[in-house]
């Protein structure tokens, strides 16, 4: 169907008659059944909403249309965002679409090379710094700058995240018993909340518990108190002071979740065994929700639950976790080569 966030949720949206009908089909993700990862972590039903199916690649598309749209429809000419990468990418190729300009600030050599080759391509003017993204978030939420600031301090990108709350619900009938997902600068979590609650108050439909997962080296939720230097494989949640502080801890304490740490190799593992258990290929941010729970399940508390799983963006984003992570190949072989029988059997 693919009518992208706004016409479709419009009636639970901010959106007026004013608000231009931008889409670049974002949205209506599927939700990918994964039994033997359910299996593994002793649930009754895991499923993947993978979010990696947006136009960019990513979950922010259906906040950034939204944030987009309405600064169009506030008279912006620009807009500019702080990234780990995704939201760049997204920003600059919904900025094409609505006809503004995009500036982006970057942690330079921390960017996945598909979130900077999208950035790039979509003719954003990147600004790379030598800090981290809690530096170049400081720098975008300085007073002066006159570009539509679309980071998800933004609330318009809340507003549009929430839309995927509905579709699970939508596809399943019902809310599940616990939602997973990474946790960085915290927007997604706190959107998340806000559909459930928001769809349980129209229609009945359930909340679930929230789980997050951060990675071990740029957890603030687990430290208590921002990091000052975020260091982790996952370079999309590389963050150490995320802005959505309380909003996060919210949907923590009033969903009866956690937030846990999960460390970069169980992210990989997490990461390769939806690629080879379930046939899905996220970026290494996206496994952090499943990492934790294969890590808590252990525990077998999770026995009869239905569990949704967040895989925020595609594996292609960062190709080159996947290559570096698998054996080396063998020298190319003449065509003609007669072992060539026994290699493919
Ligand atoms: C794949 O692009 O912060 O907790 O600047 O790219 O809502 O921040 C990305 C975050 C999870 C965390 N998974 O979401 C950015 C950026 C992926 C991400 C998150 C991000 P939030």
């Amino acid at each position: 169907m693919h009518s992208g966030v706004i016409a479709r949720w419009r009636a639970f949206l901010p959106v007026t008659e004013a608000t231009p009908a931008l889409t670049l089909g974002e949205g209506d993700t599927p939700l990918v059944a994964a039994p033997r990862l359910a299996e593994a972590i002793g649930c009754a039903e895991l499923w993947l909403k993978f979010e990696g199916m947006n136009p960019t690649g990513s979950f922010k598309d259906r906040g950034m249309v939204m944030a987009v749209a309405k600064a169009k429809e506030n008279g912006a000419r620009a807009i500019v965002c702080a990234s780990t990468g995704n939201t760049s990418a997204s920003a600059a190729a919904y900025a094409v679409a609505a006809g503004l300009r995009c500036h982006v600030v970057i942690p330079e050599g921390k960017v996945a090379l598909g979130k900077l080759a999208q950035a790039l391509i979509h003719g954003a003017n990147v600004v790379r710094i030598s800090g981290s993204f809690d530096d170049a978030l400081k720098i975008v939420r300085k007073e002066g700058l006159t570009s539509a600031l679309v980071n998800s301090v933004n609330p318009f990108r809340i507003e549009g995240q929430k839309t995927a709350a509905f579709e699970i619900i939508e596809t399943l009938g019902r809310a599940p018993d616990i939602l997973a997902l990474p946790v960085g600068n915290a927007g997604n979590i706190s959107a998340y909340w806000k559909g459930f609650v928001e769809h349980d108050e129209r229609a009945n439909s359930g909340r679930p518990m929230i789980y997050g997962a951060q990675a071990e080296g740029a957890a603030p939720f687990i430290h208590g108190a921002p990091i000052a230097n975020p260091e982790t494989v996952a370079t999309a949640i590389r963050i150490g002071n995320p802005a959505s502080w309380s909003a996060a801890q919210r949907a923590r304490l009033e969903s009866g979740g956690r937030i846990d740490a999960v460390s970069d190799v169980d992210i990989l593992v997490a990461q390769a065994r939806l690629a080879s258990e379930a046939g899905v290929f996220c970026e290494p941010a996206s496994a952090a929700g499943v990492a934790s729970l294969l890590k808590i399940g252990k525990g077998k508390q999770f026995a009869g639950k239905i569990i949704v799983a967040v895989l925020t963006g595609h594996g292609l984003k960062d190709p080159q976790i996947a290559i570096d992570r698998s054996p080396p190949l063998p020298d190319a072989i003449s065509p003609n080569d007669p072992r060539l029988v026994e290699l493919l059997t």
